[in-house]
């Protein structure tokens, strides 16, 4: 059988199963209350890692393999012992003077314990620093071969990888769904050295010139009095900072849109943002920008659902990537290329390629496919992994080189600077996650947490001890060799160039592309944002930016704050839409899908083939029922994953109910008043379940009912006609229609009600 399938399998009947006890008796030291507790009186060898779940082979900055073990196993042996390795007999009690009497000084366990516990946590990211990694490979096509001679993009090269996913304003324990652009960051282990690819969902950046990183971080960030809000725009310093400084408006346009509530990390596009310039063998030279393109299309949730998960499952983006995983349904992005010739001006049909705030449409620059990501390992350790990962723009390798952007020019200094205090030191790439898998030969020593021993007595060049070595390598044998570009000439200035000036016609060219729907989107999150603001010259300043973009969209929102729409102060730009930057329309593959299956206990067989089809579409199925446990006996018991109390429609990309689940006897009252006060009694429909169905159609979710469900559809307010739901005869015909509707992500007919 399929392996997919059965990993599937493996995760909705494990992970999410509510059947099921406790796990066995942990063992622990009996008290003077509690029943004995068998403890294991033979130490048992440690189970070994799960082969799955090593780390990336690794070398040590010396060069030297590190035995495996090592590198991978922080821990061995089958007792417990001290940091030092010393054994110990007890690490429940500390050392005191009689069971009652004082605790000792002289307890040195007892202090390293609690000294290390201190100091667990490091600072977070400055920005990014909610985040979620996994480990894959990169497979290159060969297709980039003829422009960079970097070894990773030649033909059919595999590549271990790990990446990172991000929201930026965020705290580490932020919420996943909330507005914000979400960084995509990939660190490639090549032969040739590192080379990480730090990018974001959202093409362009809010800021042409590095200087501005601070003032957009702190504009963006918590109010510095209250320290509120946290992980959202939706206040006045942010508006202040982005309707002031209007190079900030084509960025702030991407993630008013949907791309600012991505339905997964799973499902979004990522960008380098910057224009990049490929080196090949020759010498020869192409201007790029970097795409990625995730095979499942980019989607998002809609805003009110983005809410509800904020509450509900907090870790939605987090949890989603990991199951996805873990279920066998990788993720893959394909990576891609636009390639532009590197002509003195740096331009393309007149858009400046060293401005960050510009993109280059799809239409007038094909994004050309280079190779394959897939991510399949989760992490063993957020730790180690996830949160010590350090990116940085300046890991480059040859064939890949830098422009003079000036935003890249600040980062190249800044990804290193901030390891500094992250990372407590110069040697942060030492860390396993950070080390490469090509052989390190640097002069480099010391400093704080140097973990190599290095040999040698002469790190210096020239040297004549060391016999001379490292040598320096040239072009021919794989050196780094900076792109002799000319520098342009001028003055010593503070300045920015004529081009960088218009701010409004790519974010005008973006608004164009939006379908009807997007554009209602937009402007409902204008409209939130904004009527989150105290202050009213801020909501006028931001429609001024907005009359510069569009009347519309300016009318829209002006309309939903009660104010007159300003008329435009520059010309409206002409430019023509470019219809890759829409979300709607094709049609998606659906691996790793959630379907709720609802039951009150109606057609169990029908549930149970529903649940083997959607399993062998490679989507996750989750069973809910009134209550956790099973449903049915015997051979046939289906497990349940979510009860009433625990089931939310945030969860499921579509909603399956068999029957018109009921309250069941006259007395009964639903534990959870998530749907308020609930009449009781048998032809009632389950208050929870109607709210389950109305928030699915509210969110444009595919429905479907059988076995006499169609009371249920009507007790929570769906039409039974309305575009995207089914009644239909069986479970499985139920599927194959809501299936088909999945395909597009949501019955997008549904979304035609006037906003506010
Ligand atoms: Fe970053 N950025 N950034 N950034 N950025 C960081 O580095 C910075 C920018 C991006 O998962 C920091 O290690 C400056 C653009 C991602 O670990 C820091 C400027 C883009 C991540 C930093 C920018 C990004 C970061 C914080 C303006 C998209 C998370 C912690 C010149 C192309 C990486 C760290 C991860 C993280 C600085 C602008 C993407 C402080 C100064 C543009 C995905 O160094």
């Amino acid at each position: 059988a399929n392996p997919l399938k059965r990993a599937v399998r493996k995760v909705t009947e494990g992970l999410h199963g509510e059947a099921g006890g406790p796990p066995d008796g942990i063992p622990g030291r009996p008290g003077p209350e509690s029943p004995p507790v068998a403890e294991p009186t033979e130490p048992r060898e440690p189970l070994p890692p799960k082969p799955d779940q090593s780390g990336p082979d690794t070398v040590s900055p010396t060069g030297q393999p590190t035995g495996a073990d090592q590198a991978r196993v922080a821990q061995s042996g089958s007792y417990l012992t001290d940091a030092q390795g010393t054994r110990l007999y007890d690490t429940d009690h500390s050392l005191k003077a009689g069971p009652r009497g004082p605790v000792l000084l002289q307890d040195h366990h007892l202090r390293e314990k609690v000294m290390h516990f201190d100091h667990e946590r490091i600072p977070e990211r400055v920005v990014h620093a909610r985040g979620a990694g996994a480990h894959g490979v990169f497979q290159s096509y060969g297709t980039a071969a003829s422009v960079t001679k970097a070894a990773f993009l030649a033909a059919d090269v595999e590549t271990p990888v790990f990446t990172r996913f991000s929201t930026v304003v965020g705290s580490r324990g932020s919420s996943d769904t909330v507005r914000d652009t979400r960084g995509f960051a990939t660190k490639f282990y090549t032969s040739e050295g590192v080379f990480d690819l730090v990018g974001n969902n959202i093409p362009v950046f809010f800021i042409q010139d590095a200087i501005k990183f601070p003032d957009v971080v702190h504009a963006a960030k918590p109010h510095p009095d209250r320290e509120i809000p946290q992980a959202q725009s939706a206040h006045d310093t942010f508006w202040d900072f982005v309707s002031l400084h209007t190079e900030a408006t084509h960025h702030t346009l991407f993630f008013m849109g949907d791309r600012g509530i991505p339905r997964s990390y799973r499902m979004m596009e990522g960008f380098g943002v910057h224009t990049f310039r490929l080196v090949n063998a020759e010498g020869t030279t192409t201007l790029v920008k970097f795409h990625w393109k995730p095979k499942l299309g980019v989607h998002s949730l809609v805003w009110d659902e983005a809410q509800i998960i904020n509450g509900v499952d907090p870790d939605f983006h987090r949890r989603d990537l990991a199951d996805a995983i873990e279920a066998g349904a990788y993720p893959q992005w394909e990576l891609g290329i636009q390639t532009f010739p590197d002509t003195p001006e740096q331009t393309f049909e007149g858009i400046d390629l060293l401005d960050p705030t510009n993109i280059v449409p799809e239409e007038m620059a094909p994004v050309q496919p280079v190779g394959l990501l897939t991510l399949n390992r989760n992490p063993s350790n957020f730790f180690a992994e996830t949160e010590q990962v350090a990116f940085h723009v300046g890991h480059l390798v040859p064939g890949i080189d830098i422009t003079d952007d000036p935003l890249l020019a600040g980062r190249l200094f800044s990804y290193l600077d901030t390891q500094i205090t992250r990372l407590g030191g110069p040697n942060f790439p030492q860390l396993p996650i950070n080390r490469p898998q090509a052989p390190v030969n640097d002069m480099l020593r010391d400093g704080m947490h140097q973990t190599a021993v290095h040999r040698g007595v002469a790190p210096y060049r020239p040297n004549s001890l060391d016999g001379g070595c490292p040598f320096t390598a040239g072009a021919d044998t794989n050196a780094f060799v900076e792109t002799p570009v000319r520098v342009p000439e001028g003055r010593k200035v503070r300045e920015a160039p004529e081009s960088f000036a218009d701010h409004f016609s790519q974010p005008r060219r973006f608004w164009l592309s939006m379908s009807p729907v997007e554009r209602e989107h937009i402007i409902g999150a204008y409209t939130f944002e904004l009527g989150k603001c105290y202050e009213q010259a801020i909501r006028e300043r931001t429609l001024q930016v907005l009359a510069n973009i569009d009347p519309e969209l300016c009318a829209g929102v002006a309309e939903g704050l009660g104010l007159p729409a300003p008329e435009p102060t520059v010309p409206l730009a002409d430019v023509r839409p470019s219809p890759a930057l829409s979300q709607v329309g094709g049609t998606w593959p659906l691996d790793g899908r959630v379907v709720g299956i609802v039951t009150g206990g109606a057609d169990l067989e029908g549930v149970a083939a529903v649940r083997e089809a959607v399993l062998n579409a490679g989507m996750v199925p989750l069973v809910v029922a009134p209550t956790g446990g099973t449903l049915g006996s015997g051979e046939a018991a289906l497990t349940v994953q979510r009860s009433y109390v625990t089931a939310r429609s945030v969860e499921f990309d579509a909603v399956l109910v068999a029957g018109t689940p009921d309250m069941g006897g006259d007395a009964y009252t639903p534990r959870d008043y998530k749907a308020g006060p609930a009449p009781a009694g048998p032809g009632t429909v389950d208050p929870r379940v109607s709210l389950l169905l109305s928030e699915a159609f509210r969110h444009g979710k595919a429905i479907g009912v059988w076995a006499g469900g169609t009371p249920a559809l009507e007790a929570s307010g769906v039409p039974t006609d309305a575009p995207g739901v089914i009644v239909a005869d069986s479970g499985t015909a139920a599927l194959e229609q809501v299936t088909e509707l999945m395909g597009s992500h949501r019955v997008w007919e549904r979304f035609t009600t006037p906003r506010g």
